[in-house]
């Protein structure tokens, strides 16, 4: 029998104390190749789609592609570029597979609590050299809390394409901020009311996750996270796969973007 790839004891305890894992170099840099050509590919087939309005919400900027099923993002301050897509599964065979794979899956199964899972969503977000902006503080919870019932567990497994630092927008996470529950969040109308009120919150907790490319961090849906724009010539890309107990809607079928389907 092949090694388990399960959280080990020391993994769990981590998890617990700081509300992250990390896995460095999970994928080798022949599979990074190869999952990042799947992202791109995705990206030029919806670059290449006629356009749909970009409404502002909160510090993002999205377009609703209805017909196939995703909402695009642009960058705010360079709206030529995709800033990220969510959900793909659906229009990519080739990152569906890539979300089935027993390195995410296996150890989302205990950050989830339970034994059978399913994909929830998924995201890509790419951070284009120079022009790729922040991702601002948040927590994930809020976004998903409205219509899904099972928010409170999903766990996401966030593979880095390229190597992440601090000068091309590492992800940076606040260890025990998933015990602390919900953070007080952005007293403004509408989606920007999701984001966290930086005035509100001790940002010199937030630990910066520079990691080389095929690493994975796995994390709960309160863990208070953020990162910084890209400021250097490479690109910064990042694939998110959130997965849920089974038996429970894709949140593309909550939010009326998918047909309901058997995933996972
Ligand atoms: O890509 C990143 O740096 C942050 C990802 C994230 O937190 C998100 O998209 O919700």
């Amino acid at each position: 029998m092949g090694e388990s790839l399960r959280l080990d004891a020391r993994e769990k305890r981590e998890l617990d104390e700081i509300g992250f894992v990390l896995r460095r170099s999970v994928f080798d840099a022949a599979e990074v190749v190869a999952i990042r050509a799947d992202c791109e590919a995705l990206v030029a087939r919806l670059e290449a789609e006629q356009r749909h309005a970009k409404l502002t919400a909160g510090s993002y900027t999205f377009e609703i592609q209805r017909k196939l099923g995703t909402i695009v993002k642009w960058e705010p301050d360079a709206l030529e570029l995709v800033q990220g897509v969510e959900p793909f599964a659906h229009l990519s065979s080739a990152l569906r597979d890539w979300a089935l794979d027993p390195r995410l899956v296996e150890p989302s199964k205990d950050v989830v609590g339970d034994e059978q899972i399913a994909m929830f969503t998924e995201k890509l977000n790419l951070k284009r050299a120079h022009k790729g902006g922040p991702i601002v503080l948040h927590q994930d919870f809020p976004y998903w809390s409205d219509v899904a019932k099972v928010a409170s567990r999903v766990a996401t497994a966030m593979i880095f394409l390229d190597d992440a630092n601090r000068e091309n927008g590492c992800l940076e996470a606040v260890p025990g901020s998933h015990r602390e529950g919900l953070q007080k969040r952005r007293s403004v109308e509408g989606f920007g009311s999701l984001e966290l009120d930086p005035e509100a919150y001790d940002t010199s907790r937030l630990v910066a996750l520079e990691v080389p490319a095929g690493s994975v961090v796995f994390f709960g849906p309160f863990l208070v996270h953020r990162s910084a724009p890209n400021r250097t010539d490479k690109d910064r890309r990042a694939l998110l796969y959130s997965y849920q107990p089974a038996g429970h809607p894709h949140l593309g079928e909550l939010i009326k973007l998918l047909p309901p389907t058997e995933r996972l």
